[in-house]
């Protein structure tokens, strides 16, 4: 049976699948967990990420303000579901001045790497890159290097060095609403200097076929990395905003194993299609719990709220296995 590799999370948020629901990923009944207005300034909070932190939950949170500016804020939470967000948004900090002028930051992953809590962000400096900073705390974040030029999104960080080198994904795009974008991969030996890239996958037919993106950070399991990332069609009224999920091959990532082809889940429920962004599903954080296999997806829902979804790590990996298409 497919497992993860990684900690217990005995506190992990979870709801058992309703009986007779057929999808691999179902919804928390209660959602939306965060309103948009959790704090006095949000106008909306989407696209966030959260982690296990000393016995609760902590996170970086995208939130557009009612200037609707794009802000990250950090979030604590006793059982990651009611979150309590500081009213301030994360004013970074660290020695080199070029490097920590903010323009706006949005759809933050985090990750624990050794000894510290990365985040990585979609980081405006003369148009969107990857902003890079750590924190142990999520009081303190020291911002480190834009990991590349301009036009990348969705940078998202392995939760350890691979053969003795930092890696991320990522997705190169232009300066606006991206109309293509594949899935790159690259190394670094500092978290400064990245190299190597290699191609990882494109765009497919339906829900895929304008542009993907990596989503939470990989969860490791004995099958490869299970990478849940986001695939984006074109109607004829806008862009629609899926999840599907993949196999990476845990030496070389950049392999493909297997691939959905129809999406794990789709802008469905009514906070997913009605929104500042309609028909949005928008993955960027996912807590494991090794002993059971249970996954909690942390998404954003249109652009204006965040939810909660569930999988089961074995379901899902036969999902990924019987639905592929590479
Ligand atoms: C993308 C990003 C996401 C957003 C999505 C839908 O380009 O800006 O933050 O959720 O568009 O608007």
């Amino acid at each position: 049976m497919a497992t993860i590799i990684g900690d217990a999370l005995p506190n992990i948020p979870w709801q058992e699948k309703p009986l007779g629901d057929h999808n691999v990923v179902w919804r928390y009944s209660s959602n939306p967990i965060i309103p948009r207005n959790l704090i006095p300034t949000s106008n909306s909070i989407f696209n966030s990420a959260v982690v296990p932190f000393e016995g609760e939950f902590a996170g970086v949170f995208r939130c557009d303000d009612t200037r609707r500016e794009m802000q990250l804020h950090s979030g604590r939470s006793k059982d990651g579901i009611s979150w309590e967000l500081s009213h301030e948004r994360i004013h970074f900090e660290g020695d080199d001045q070029e490097s920590l002028r903010w323009e706006y930051g949005y759809d933050p992953r985090v990750c624990w790497i050794d000894d510290r809590y990365y985040v990585t962000w979609c980081n405006g400096y003369h148009g969107p890159t990857i902003g890079v900073a750590y924190t142990h705390d999520f009081k303190t974040f020291t911002k480190l290097e834009n990991s590349f030029l301009p036009f990348n999104r969705n940078g998202v960080l392995f939760p350890r060095k691979l053969n003795g080198k930092y890696a991320m994904l990522s997705r190169p795009s232009d300066n606006g609403h991206t109309p293509f974008g594949d899935i790159f991969y690259s190394e670094s030996p500092d978290m400064a200097y990245w190299g190597k890239h290699r191609w990882v996958m494109g765009r497919k037919g339906g829900w895929q076929s304008t542009k993907i993106g990596a989503g939470p950070t990989p969860i490791e399991t004995t099958e490869g990395w299970l990478l849940v990332y986001h695939g984006v069609l074109t109607s004829c009224n806008g862009f629609v905003y899926s999840a599907g999920a993949a196999l990476l091959d845990i030496d070389e990532p950049w392999k493909v194993i297997y691939r959905t082809a129809p999406y794990i889940m789709s802008p469905q429920a009514l906070y997913e299609c009605v929104g500042d962004v309609p028909n949005v599903a928008f993955p960027c954080a996912a807590l494991t719990d090794a002993p059971t296999g249970r996954i909690a997806f942390y998404y954003g829902c249109a652009d204006t709220v965040t939810g909660l979804a569930f999988a089961q790590v074995d379901e899902l990996i036969d999902f990924v296995k019987n639905n592929s298409s590479v």
